[in-house]
């Protein structure tokens, strides 16, 4: 089990500049109080870090199943060098949970490797809301901040491969 801390507590000198890249956001409608905490960590995030404002582009879909199929679609315009991926999902009473949980996880990899850019998974899969709020600003830190740092991080490998 990981240590229950707050990491989203991190060393800023070690985030890559973020001014050559121009990154997507695409975050869930579903269970708006933590996907736009999530986003706002996010974008917020990345223009700490020096991605210019022209070069962010964030876009919502309806639920969290939608994310990979966003970020394929983003992807095809070639300019886009990475997409965060933003969604809460909470179990419930039906088997929904594991579907859409198993599906966005699948697909996301599965984009990043056809599209060869990083497609960060910033998604929350939780059993409770006061468990994905303690991860989106709360007790647990920002999973939106997270896959920004990510997201550069991936960037500028993707970088030194080339
Ligand atoms: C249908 C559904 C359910 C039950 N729960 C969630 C959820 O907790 N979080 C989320 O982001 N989306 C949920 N959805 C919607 C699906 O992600 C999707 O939008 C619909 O099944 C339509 O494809």
């Amino acid at each position: 089990m990981t240590k229950k801390t707050n990491l989203s507590d991190y060393d800023p000198s070690a985030v890559p500049d973020g001014k050559p890249y121009t990154i997507a956001v695409v975050a869930a409608e579903w269970n708006p109080e933590v996907t736009d905490a999530l986003l706002r960590g996010a974008v917020d995030t990345l223009l700490e870090h020096g991605v210019r404002e022209e070069n962010l582009i964030v876009r919502r879909v309806p639920g969290t199943f939608e994310l990979s199929s966003a970020a394929d679609m983003l992807l095809a315009d070639t300019a886009i060098d990475a997409v965060i991926c933003i969604g809460c999902v909470i179990q419930g009473e039906t088997r929904h949970f594991e579907f859409i949980c198993q599906a966005v996880s699948q697909g996301i990899t599965n984009v990043a490797l056809k599209r060869e850019r990083p497609v960060i998974f910033s998604v929350l899969t939780t059993n409770t809301m006061e468990q994905a709020l303690d991860r989106a600003g709360g007790k647990h830190g920002n999973k939106g901040v997270e896959g920004a740092i990510t997201a550069l991080k991936m960037c500028k490998f993707h970088d030194e491969c080339e």
